[in-house]
């Protein structure tokens, strides 16, 4: 019964997914069933990259569902907004996910994209016109699902969101009227979401979430970013462990996300593990670098005053959405260490790089001691344990932020193998 929605939608004949039966988590035993849903292998698309990385280079045959990025919301609740030329790429982006027996999907909101969430869904008379207003978005693009991304319910994000202590109970209410509305019914709903559960009024996360697990087909769990520029020290970008680093060092990871939001009663079926093609980057004096024996520190101090340029997709300008002037993000997608030397085409560690693959996250580090240039990453080995971790824990599968930061499909390809899918012969 709990999954009747995620049947119904993803009764798609997906032939290259991998199938696994689950047991759906009735609380009712004379309700329990087992039920069968296919897993998703999928990745956001990020419009503003479509220049470098065209709808051409995406290796559609290995998506199940494909996340276009981002509609941002407006002041006005009757209304969202796509990015520059998206309003041209759209409509070719889901005829090619169609040709492909892809799910297209719009991901609305995003890190720069969610100031407005807050006021949309703020009151009933909003969550109505809100419904009618993606309804229409969706049925405008021939969309077969949307993804919420709001960076984040009841907490301040980029710095310029409106918030209330009344968002995560008032998102819940909009995505309730959006699911019985004719045409919301009928869509793939997802929700992009922080590693622990969505915070409510007293500002702690919930620790029910079953309403949400109703509603939405699944949660997209972000993890990563968990360790940045903001931080103290260096530490893992997308640590799919934490439970064995330092008490300090525990800053979240997949297996401390799954179990937060599992105790909240999302089921492992309804999860979806977020995972990302790139690193971050940080400068680090070679004395901090280098514990002994050439060997990589996994939380160094580094310099704060000066965040190293990443890849051609970085700038040393970059302003964000509040008009704030962040400086280069140091972002290094996969394919950008490989443009930038630090590995070789085939994705392994070039020569004269120094390499750690830390044990408990699980993800490893390259430091140049030329530059002290040292970023966290995930490769083809890291995206393999979490591919392992996805299917020895019944998720629901994987997203990976961006499509476009993989190379050659090292990234994609190990983790869907490691999960279980099956590539198209
Ligand atoms: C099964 O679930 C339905 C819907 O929640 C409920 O109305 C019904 O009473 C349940 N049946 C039993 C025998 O528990
Ligand atoms: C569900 O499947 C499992 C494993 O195949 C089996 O042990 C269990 O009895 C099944 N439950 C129901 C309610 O069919
Ligand atoms: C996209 O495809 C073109 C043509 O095959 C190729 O030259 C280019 O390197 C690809 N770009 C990326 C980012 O993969
Ligand atoms: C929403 O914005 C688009 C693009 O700016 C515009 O074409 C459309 O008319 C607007 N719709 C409404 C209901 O305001
Ligand atoms: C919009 O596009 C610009 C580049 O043109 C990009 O930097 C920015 O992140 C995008 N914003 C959103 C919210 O998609
Ligand atoms: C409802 O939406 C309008 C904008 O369309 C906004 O001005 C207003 O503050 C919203 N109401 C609430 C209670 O958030
Ligand atoms: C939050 O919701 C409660 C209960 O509905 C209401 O009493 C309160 O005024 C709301 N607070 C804000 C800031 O909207
Ligand atoms: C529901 O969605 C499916 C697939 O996207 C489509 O074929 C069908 O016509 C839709 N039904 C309604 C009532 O919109
Ligand atoms: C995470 O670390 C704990 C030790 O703290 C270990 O028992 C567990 O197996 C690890 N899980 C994974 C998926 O690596
Ligand atoms: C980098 O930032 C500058 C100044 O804001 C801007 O003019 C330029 O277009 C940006 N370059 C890229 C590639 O985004
Ligand atoms: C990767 O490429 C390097 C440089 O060409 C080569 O030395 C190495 O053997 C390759 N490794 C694998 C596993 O193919
Ligand atoms: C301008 C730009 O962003 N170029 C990049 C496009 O992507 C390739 C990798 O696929 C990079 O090598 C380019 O630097």
């Amino acid at each position: 019964m709990l999954s009747l929605l995620s049947l119904g939608l993803l009764a798609l004949p997906v032939t290259h997914a991998t199938s696994f039966p689950f047991h759906a988590r009735d609380t009712s035993a004379t309700n329990a069933t087992n039920v069968t849903v296919d897993m998703v292998s999928s990745a956001w698309y990020a419009g503003w990259h479509a220049d470098n990385f065209t709808l051409n280079n995406v290796s559609w045959d290995k998506y199940t569902h494909l996340i276009y990025s981002f509609a941002t919301t407006l002041p006005t609740v009757s209304n969202i907004t796509l990015n520059g030329s998206d309003a041209i790429l759209l409509p070719r982006f889901v005829q090619m996910a169609q040709e492909n027996d892809v799910v297209p999907m719009v991901s609305i909101g995003g890190w720069g994209g969610s100031q407005f969430f807050s006021s949309n869904v703020g009151s009933e008379e909003n969550r109505t016109a809100f419904v009618k207003t993606v309804t229409e978005f969706a049925q405008n693009y021939n969309l077969s699902g949307l993804d919420f991304d709001w960076e984040y319910p009841g907490v301040q994000g980029i710095g310029c969101n409106v918030v209330s202590v009344n968002d995560t109970s008032n998102f819940l209410a909009f995505l309730q009227a959006l699911r019985a509305d004719p045409i919301g019914a009928n869509l793939t709903l997802t929700a992009s979401a922080p590693i622990t559960p969505w915070k409510g009024a007293n500002g702690s996360s919930l620790t029910n979430i079953s309403g949400f697990a109703d509603t939405l087909d699944w949660v997209n769990l972000m993890n990563y970013d968990i360790w940045g520029s903001w931080d103290k020290t260096v530490g893992p970008n997308s640590p799919l462990n934490d439970t064995c680093a330092p008490a300090v060092d525990q800053q979240g990871s997949a297996v401390s996300a799954v179990a937060a939001w599992t105790a909240a009663g999302m089921p492992t079926y309804q999860i979806v593990l977020g995972v990302a093609s790139y690193g971050h980057s940080f400068l680090v004096a070679a004395a901090d670098a280098v514990i002994s024996d050439n060997v990589l520190a996994s939380y160094p101090v580094f310099n704060q005053g000066e965040q190293p340029l990443g890849d051609a997709w970085d700038n040393l300008t970059n302003i964000d959405a509040c008009g704030v002037n962040t400086g280069p993000s140091g972002v290094f997608d996969f394919w950008g260490m490989i443009d930038g030397g630090y590995l070789f085409p085939n994705g392994t560690v070039a020569a004269g790089v120094d390499y750690r693959y830390d044990e408990c996250s699980q993800t490893p580090y390259v430091y140049n001691c030329r530059t002290d240039v040292m970023i966290s990453y995930d490769n083809a080995e890291s995206f393999a344990a979490k591919g392992k971790y996805i299917a020895s824990t019944n998720l629901r599968g994987f997203a990976m932020w961006e499509a476009g930061g993989d190379y050659n499909d090292i990234l994609l390809d190990s983790i869907r193998s490691a999960a279980g899918f099956e590539d198209d012969c």
